[in-house]
């Protein structure tokens, strides 16, 4: 190869480059056109797009060979450009073909036809190459960094725990077996276990952002069976209200935080951040009960509450409270797990919900034993089956409590996708194992 790809700069670069200088580029022939005396190449990069054009007729006739998203170098001398657009453009000099793609591209890279999701999906290699799609892996690098920054600042110790497990703490219904060596092994459906387990080992502050896997069938448009669970746990606290204000001071930390990182990003998906004002509303799940009976829906005590009617909830939240982001506090204890603490019949279990939709559940969690043995018959469970679950809380457990959150849900919402799989790079459902 004759031009040097350590030389190579990236179009953002050639904006600001001064007219007449000589620059390497690299990247993707997105779009090719050999037009007789004239041809030009949209370069794309990580970055986004650049101009190359030339009225040399060597390079013409090699470029009008080019095939759509092949890959190549190129040189040439910056240059004001003629187009609407304005910006800088490249009068290329010479360029060479590091991969030729092939001349038939299975789904429309140029955005005039829509394709499907599940196609889309199919060529993700492609459909990934679509610049808003970049974007929105951008922020979700971003969040996940800026998560990280809040929780570490915040004297929170990050953990990696076990995914291959020997029981699950979610229910039966959603867990993923296999064999292990002739005994039964489980996917981790979350880090429920291990992160009380590092409470009652002195660490007072953990999270982590690993996968979860879960055996759904269903298909919507939030659940996947594998999803990425960013969850936290506190020690010493009174009360789950301790937690809620943790949790809302770190979303708004979030958003403001990806609003001045990622605002380039933002303005390509046409995305505008609303930051919700602290504190955000406490919400009984009682209170959401009598808030559903104003429009006729009647649920009694203890009756969950389906997906159409938090919808609902939501929309009369906002109307009441003027905000897209509350927590649902105060769930009847039958809704939540055996190891959330409960008050009677109200358990100090919550959800955080965002437009309507759950995109966190949490709640103090019950630390003596004895009671928490009982939850687990009250369940109808047996108490021998979580022996390792209880181990831990024999040897000195805290009062503590957390919550576990999606983070691909959190991107679907923030970003308003329409599916939780446009959030995530490759998606798995009861469908979908490639690519
Ligand atoms: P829960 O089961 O409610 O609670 O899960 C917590 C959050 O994880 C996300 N989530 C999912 N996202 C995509 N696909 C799925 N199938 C899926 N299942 C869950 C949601 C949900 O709000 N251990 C408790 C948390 C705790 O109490 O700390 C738990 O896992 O955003």
């Amino acid at each position: 190869m004759a031009l040097d790809l350590h030389k190579r700069i990236l179009s953002a670069e050639v904006q600001s480059s001064k007219a007449g200088s000589q620059v390497i580029v690299a990247g993707w022939a997105s779009e090719v056109k050999s037009l007789g005396k004239i041809a030009f190449i949209k370069l794309r990069d990580r970055e986004g797009y650049l101009q190359l054009v030339s009225t040399d007729f060597k390079l013409i006739g090699r470029i009008s060979k080019l095939t759509n998203e092949s890959v190549i170098i190129a040189s040439g001398k910056v240059q004001k450009s003629k187009a609407k657009a304005g910006g800088n453009e490249l009068e290329l000099k010479d360029f060479e073909v590091l991969s030729l793609a092939e001349p038939k591209l299975p789904i429309d890279m140029s955005g005039k036809i829509e394709t499907d999701l599940s196609k889309r999906l199919d060529y993700r290699v492609l459909d990934l190459k679509n610049p808003k799609n970049l974007a929105i892996f951008k922020i979700r690098s971003q969040a996940n960094a800026s998560t990280r920054d809040f929780l570490l600042a915040n004297g929170f110790i990050e953990m990696q725990t076990p995914k291959l497990v020997a029981a699950g703490t979610e229910g039966g219904a959603t867990l993923f077996q296999a064999d292990y060596y002739g005994k039964k092994v489980f996917l981790s459906q979350s880090q429920q276990l291990y992160k009380q387990y590092l409470l009652a080992a002195g660490f007072d502050r953990v999270f982590e952002i690993g996968p979860s896997f879960r055996a759904e069938k269903s298909h919507t448009m939030r659940h996947l069976t594998e999803f990425t669970h960013f969850d936290f746990e506190m020690a010493f606290i009174k009360d789950e209200d301790d937690v809620l204000k943790v949790l809302e001071q770190w979303f708004v930390f979030l958003l403001k935080d990806l609003k001045v990182k990622c605002k380039k990003e933002l303005e390509l998906l046409g995305t505008a951040l609303e930051i919700p004002k602290l504190p955000f509303p406490r919400v009984t799940y009682e209170e959401c009960l009598k808030l559903l009976s104003t429009i006729s829906v009647k649920l009694k005590f203890g009756n969950d509450i389906g997906t159409d009617d938090e919808k609902k909830v939501g929309e009369l939240v906002k109307k009441k409270y003027k905000t897209n982001s509350y927590f649902i506090t105060k769930y009847p204890f039958g809704l939540k797990p055996f190891y959330i603490m409960t008050d009677g019949e109200v358990s100090r279990g919550f959800d955080f919900e965002y437009e309507g939709e759950e995109l966190a559940s949490g709640g103090q969690r019950e630390h003596r034993v004895d009671i928490l043995t009982k939850q687990i018959k009250g369940k109808g469970l047996n108490p021998k089956d979580f022996e390792f679950y209880l181990m831990p809380f024999r040897y000195g457990m805290p009062p503590h409590g957390g919550f576990g959150l999606g983070i691909d849900r959190l991107i679907r919402y923030i970003l308003k996708l329409e599916n939780i799989r446009e959030a995530v790079l490759f998606p798995r459902d009861p469908e979908r194992l490639m690519p």
